[in-house]
């Protein structure tokens, strides 16, 4: 049953249904449950929102992927698809946050340069909210410029860096090093993510740390964190 649910919210990312009232791109979808209320249901259903998350709404996704590949989707059945999984984001959102938390640390996080891929980042915000973070989410397509000056003005314990794009995951490396020239790159734990990367490669730039996903780059923060306390 869990699957049963976990693999509808998964088609219906794949065509790009918010609602019940959405067509998708395959016929006689109209009138089904769309991700609203299959997310909906899952939670009422008792479904983790880790599973929900991840063998749901990002599973969809990666196929989107590969359609948009295969050139069997393009630009805004990507868009379709990206839109039903940020309204899922937040019927979640609530069920992620312990309420009354004192709050652990500050997070900066951001999409680097010339990426405008923000579905992931945000995953990564809520559930950093979620665990008692404070977030400041710079947004997407982000400089390190800005970065830099944001950890500056804001000492944020750690920096959460995203991206999605061969072409942009470079900038990352970038912005560490433009952290070491302002002196500010003893301040702040960077933590980096996102499709193209690997522990690997965060090791190659010299960030403290990767998240495979969203739950990951919780772990990795809270241990990073207990490591500074010691
Ligand atoms: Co784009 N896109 N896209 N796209 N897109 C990819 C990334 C691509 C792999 C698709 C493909 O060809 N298979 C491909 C990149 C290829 C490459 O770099 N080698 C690609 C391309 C080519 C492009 C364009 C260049 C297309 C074009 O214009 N010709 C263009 C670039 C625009 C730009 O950024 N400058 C483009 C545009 C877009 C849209 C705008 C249409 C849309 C984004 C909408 C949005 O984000 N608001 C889009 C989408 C939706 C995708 C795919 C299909 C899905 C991405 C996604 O949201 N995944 C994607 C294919 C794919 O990844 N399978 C693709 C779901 C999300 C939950 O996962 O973002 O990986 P993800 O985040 C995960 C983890 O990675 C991790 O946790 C998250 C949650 O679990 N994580 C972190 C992410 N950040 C983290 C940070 C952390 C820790 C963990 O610490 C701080």
């Amino acid at each position: 049953m869990v699957e049963h649910t976990l693999g509808l919210i998964k088609e219906n990312v794949i065509q790009g249904r918010v609602t019940r009232e959405d067509e998708g791109l395959e016929e006689g979808m109209e009138g089904q449950p769309g991700v609203v209320e299959l997310t909906e249901e899952a939670i009422a259903r008792g479904i983790s929102a880790e599973d929900i998350i991840n063998n749901g709404l990002t599973a969809g996704m990666v196929i989107v992927g590969q359609k948009f590949e295969a050139r069997e989707y393009y630009i805004p059945d990507m868009l379709a698809s990206a839109e039903a999984v940020g309204v899922a984001m937040t019927i979640l959102e609530p069920h992620l946050s312990k309420s009354g938390v004192k709050p652990k640390g500050k997070i900066i996080v951001a999409t680097v340069r010339g990426d405008l891929h923000d579905i992931g980042k945000n995953i990564v915000s809520i559930l950093l909210r979620g665990a008692g973070y404070t977030v400041n989410d710079l947004g997407n397509d982000i400089d390190a410029q800005t970065i830099v000056e944001a950890v500056r003005e804001e000492r944020p314990q750690f920096l959460g860096l995203s991206a999605l794009l061969t072409s942009t995951m470079k900038h990352m490396g970038d912005i560490i090093e433009a952290l070491t020239e302002s002196g500010l790159r003893d301040s702040v734990k960077v933590i980096v993510g996102g499709a193209p990367l690997s522990e690997e490669f965060a090791v190659s730039i010299g960030a403290d740390g990767y998240g495979a996903d969203g739950f990951d780059a919780v772990r990795v923060v809270k241990s990073l964190s207990s490591a500074e306390n010691k």
